[in-house]
């Protein structure tokens, strides 16, 4: 396993407090979300990245506000470290009218295009080619934007991963795979049915696409492998694969206990908690600790904020059923 860090980068190292700060908004949210979720107070259903917050983070860390991004169903941590307003986000998951998408995408389709974020795909594998198609556009534009995919080690089993890779190497697109590897696909171990160890990051040479495995829970190490990925695409140098090894705490989605995982597991991975594991290390290393407790209470409050104006929030205008189904904000079917 090939474990960069910024230093060794050689590349600018981001504001670690800001980074601590970005993960701990994360987790507060989804933490907060889900007891509401099971308070009844969000319908539907609920795939948490608890636990695989450093990813998010460190990849957001290393784009600018006008890269793409792309993520799965699993899309809370990523639409939030693009710089979604919590309460947008939140009033989503409520499924209200101030919602990030009007209240009618939910927690699995968060999206927003002021943020860069073109969309949360419940298709496994299926935003690969869009990503390709999206980083093609920035190409016959002329302009240097970057795009990011984010999914899971489940959707490297799926044709539509091994196509975006071929394509994206043959027609050098400045586009940045990012392959969540928490070991599970819904219930099944991705090892038990994969035939080699990275499922992402050991195939990508046969498309002759340069990849690297990181230690997908240390956010410093998310950010220094992803920056000078994004810099390499963004200098017209073609596309990278990066595989983060990570862990979720919490089963697949809401009605999931988890219990097919070995016993230990969790704990194992929980010693190595991303959030936990920086702030020892922000403390080891003199971080400004005042700023940092500072942002902690920020978040704080702004996830309370975020709860109580999305309670109160209304709900959508059934008038509006129909709008932002086309673009072109026709309500036909298309024939
Ligand atoms: C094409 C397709 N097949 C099956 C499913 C059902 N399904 C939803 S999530 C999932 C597991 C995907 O696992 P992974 O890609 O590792 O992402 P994770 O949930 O671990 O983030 C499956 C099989 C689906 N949504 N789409
Ligand atoms: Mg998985």
């Amino acid at each position: 396993m090939t474990v960069e860090t910024p230093e060794r980068a050689g590349i600018n190292v981001p504001d670690r407090e800001g980074l601590y700060a970005s993960m701990f908004r994360m987790r507060r949210f989804e933490e907060r979300a889900y007891e509401l979720f099971l308070q009844n107070h969000i319908h539907g259903t609920m795939h948490l990245g608890l636990g695989q917050e450093a990813v998010a983070a460190g990849v957001a860390a290393a784009l600018r506000p006008d890269d793409y991004s792309l993520g799965t169903y699993r899309g809370h941590n990523h639409i939030i470290a693009r710089g979604a307003p919590l309460d947008r986000v939140m009033a989503e998951l409520f499924g209200r009218a101030t919602g990030l998408c009007k209240g009618k995408g939910g927690s699995m389709h968060l999206t927003s295009v002021d943020h860069g974020a073109y969309g949360s795909y419940a298709i496994v594998g299926a935003h690969l080619p869009i990503a390709c198609g999206i980083a093609w556009s920035s190409k016959v534009r002329g302009t240097d934007q970057v795009t990011v995919c984010f999914f899971g080690d489940g959707a490297t089993n799926i044709g539509a991963f091994h196509e975006a890779l071929n394509l994206a190497v043959v027609w050098r697109l400045p586009v940045v795979f990012v392959c969540e590897n928490n070991l599970y696909m819904e219930f099944t171990p991705i090892g038990s049915v994969t035939a080699v160890v990275h499922p992402a990051g050991d195939r990508a040479p046969a498309y002759s696409l340069p990849s690297v495995v990181v230690d997908g829970n240390d956010v410093e190490a998310v950010y220094g492998a992803t920056a000078p990925a994004v810099a390499a695409a963004r200098a017209g140098e073609g596309p990278a694969l990066l595989e983060m090894l990570t862990y979720r705490y919490s089963g697949h989605s809401r009605t999931d206990p988890g219990a097919y995982r070995p016993a230990g597991e969790l704990d194992q991975w929980k010693e190595r908690d991303p959030i936990a594991a920086f702030r020892r290390r922000l403390t080891e290393t003199r971080a400004d600790m005042d700023r940092l407790e500072r942002m902690e209470a920020d978040v704080e409050r702004e996830v309370a904020e975020a709860v109580e104006s999305s309670l109160n929030a209304p709900q959508p205008d059934p008038d509006d059923l129909l709008t932002d189904v086309f673009a072109s904000n026709e309500t036909r079917w298309r024939t």
